[in-house]
This record gives C-alpha cells, sequence and structure tokens, in this order.
C-alpha cells in the first residue's frame, strides 16, 4: 500500500477518465460517494450526495475539489473534452435533414389528412410555429406533429408539447424533425406551446388546434398568424 485518503463517506463506484479503455488518462480519480446526505445544505426534496475529484499522479493522493451531485453518483466515465468538443453535432444542417417528414421553410408547412391520420408538417423558429392555427382534426384521429426545427444557430432548441399528449414532448434540437403522436380523446381547442425557452418571446410561441366531434365534417384548414392582424 502506497498511500489511502479518507473519502466522505462511501465510496460506491470510483472513475478514472478512459478506466475502461486500453490506455486510461490515469492522473485524476473520482471517488463517488453514497450516504452523504447530510453534508450540504438541505435544500430538499432530493438531498445531494457527493463526488470527490483526486490527484493520483504523485505518493501521496491530493483531494482537489469535493462537489454535490445530484441522484447516487453512480457508474460514471470521464474522458478529456478536446476529445468529445471536435466530434459533438452543434447543428443539425436543415440542408442535410433526410427526415421523411422534415418540413425546410415555413412555405411546405401544411397539414394533410389521411383517412383518420393527420399528418401535421411544422416549423419552428423564433418566436412562432407555421402553422400556428389549425382546424379540421376529429375524435378518433391519430395526429402527427413532424416538427422542424428550422433555426441554424447553436443552442436554440425548440420544444413542442400539446395538453393530452400525457406521455411526451418533443425537444427539437437546430435543423432537426421530431414526430409527436396526440389521440385528441374530447372536441375542444388545444392549445400547443414550446417547451423550451428560447428568447423574450418565448412565452408567444403558441398556438391553437380544433378538435371536432367524431362525426363532424369540418375540412381540414390551417393558417398562421402574422403580427399586425387583429383577433385570434
Ligand atoms: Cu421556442
Amino acid at each position: 500500500m502506497v498511500d489511502r485518503i479518507p473519502v466522505y463517506y462511501s465510496v460506491g463506484h470510483l472513475c478514472i477518465p478512459g478506466g475502461d479503455s486500453r490506455k486510461p488518462w490515469g492522473k485524476y480519480l473520482i471517488a463517488l460517494n453514497k450516504i452523504t446526505k447530510d453534508r450540504y445544505l438541505p435544500t430538499g426534496p432530493e438531498l445531494c450526495h457527493a463526488a470527490q475529484l483526486i490527484d493520483i499522479t504523485g505518493d501521496k493522493m491530493k483531494m482537489l475539489l469535493d462537489f454535490p451531485t445530484v441522484g447516487e453518483p453512480h457508474y460514471a466515465q470521464a474522458i478529456p473534452a478536446e476529445i468529445l468538443m471536435k466530434r459533438s453535432a452543434k447543428i443539425f444542417k436543415l440542408e442535410e435533414n433526410q427526415h421523411p417528414y422534415a418540413t425546410k421553410s415555413e412555405k411546405e408547412a401544411r397539414v394533410e389528412r389521411k383517412g383518420n391520420e393527420v399528418h401535421i408538417y411544422m416549423t419552428a423558429i423564433r418566436s412562432h410555429f407555421t402553422p400556428d392555427n389549425i382546424e379540421g382534426v376529429k375524435v378518433g384521429d391519430k395526429v402527427y406533429f413532424h416538427v422542424t426545427n428550422l433555426e441554424q444557430d447553436w443552442d436554440i432548441p425548440h420544444g413542442f408539447a400539446i395538453i393530452g399528449a400525457d406521455n411526451a414532448e418533443l425537444l427539437v434540437m437546430p435543423g432537426q424533425t421530431k414526430t409527436l403522436l396526440w389521440k385528441p380523446e374530447k372536441p375542444g381547442v388545444y392549445p400547443f406551446y414550446c417547451t423550451d425557452f428560447c428568447s423574450a418571446l418565448h412565452q408567444e410561441m403558441q398556438g391553437y388546434i380544433r378538435v371536432s366531434p367524431r362525426n363532424a365534417n369540418v375540412k381540414i384548414s390551417y393558417g398562421t398568424y402574422k403580427e399586425g392582424e387583429s383577433g385570434q
């Protein structure tokens, strides 16, 4: 034994950067500790656990950092940031978007009915959805929102949620398309909205869809609110 160092309190897992690779970067060790719930201010409801960063380069270990973590610090991996940085996709280029339901401009945005399926080809860009006002959906329809984020700026995701889609919402990164299935169960007017703070006008980033009764004869129609228009 060369050296010992106390950790607080029960070490559950250890992490060495690259520890699962053939050539670990052996300078540091992170102790991921359990049973540490009384070490930090009780902000609650979940109290923090602790992790500790230790320098293991010399004969004497040195505690460099002792920090709280949320949730039990479990089997974790670390690698040098520069390896991740040059490989991380910051943006999905719109012109490379191969999603079969992509909508690459607001002009292409539309709503199509196919039997009891309604496909909404929707775009999101600060700070509106296109279209943001939809009619002709009926109870019993399967409504697919195919939302394309038209942003080509780093770190401007948009979200999408609608009442009644109670198992999911979307987080759509710049240039990406994602689909949410919604099965409206009752007639009514339902708001949908962006769930990711995207600009000072984020709160305006919403729209409405009207759901008619199952046997109604309302045709699909849609539009987008333009600034300066009254009504809606
Ligand atoms: Cu948004």
